[in-house]
């Protein structure tokens, strides 16, 4: 079936992960819309969220969910979020949504991330979807420049400025055979504030459509 019912699919499975009293971790993109919606119908249930993007807040609290700053709520049980790619070991490619930087931020907080897509996401290798990475923008051309060395072409997404003010260059050309040593690597970098890589820490769980990966 397609995409969208694929992505609801998956958002509705996601509820399955929610418990009482839980404020709950949650991501950015279109497969999240779904789940924001389908958290809505429990939200009696749920002490409220933590967004990963202005986006997802304005979404939440338009549905009568209270959203919480990471550092008042601490720790947290639940990661609810999309992706662009996802390998056979749970590795990710995220940023399309132009949200990595809040995104992984949450995902590092929460105990257990639980991914949702659609299997048009499902890739054996990573990196046919352009790696996004957030740039402090006075080192958008060195950063620039360090990508190319590294076999990359990057393209300023221009005109997007992140909810921190960064700017996102997205790699093109790149296959990501070793998806952990890369993200190591280019964060190194001076400028690069996020890369859109998951892969030192993985999604725990994959819900694709109504399958778990
Ligand atoms: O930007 C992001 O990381 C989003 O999670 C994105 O990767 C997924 O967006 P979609 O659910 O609209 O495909």
């Amino acid at each position: 079936n397609n995409a969208a019912a694929q992505k609801r699919q998956a958002a509705e499975a996601a509820l399955g992960f929610v418990e009482d009293g839980m404020v709950v971790g949650v991501g950015t993109g279109s497969t999240v819309a779904f789940f924001i919606d389908a958290l809505a119908g429990i939200r009696h249930r749920i002490r409220g969220a933590v967004s990963s993007s202005e986006r997802s807040a304005q979404l939440l609290r338009e549905r009568g969910i209270e959203v919480f700053d990471l550092n008042s709520a601490g720790p947290l049980p639940l990661y609810v979020d999309g992706a662009d790619e996802c390998d056979p070991q749970r590795r990710l490619i995220k940023g399309g949504g132009g949200a990595l930087t809040g995104e992984k931020i949450i995902a590092e907080a929460s105990r257990t991330f639980v991914c949702i897509i659609d299997e048009s996401k499902e890739v054996d290798v990573l990196g046919r979807f352009p790696l996004p990475i957030e740039v402090i923008p006075m080192a958008r051309s060195l950063v620039g420049r360090e990508i190319v060395k590294r076999g990359g072409q990057p393209v300023w997404r221009e005109g997007t400025v992140t909810d921190y003010g960064n700017w996102i260059i997205d790699v093109h050309g790149w296959r990501i055979t070793d998806p952990v040593a890369l993200e190591r690597e280019l964060n190194q970098i001076p400028g690069i504030v996020t890369v859109g890589l998951f892969a030192r820490r993985p999604a725990d769980v994959v819900l694709v459509g109504n399958r778990r990966r």
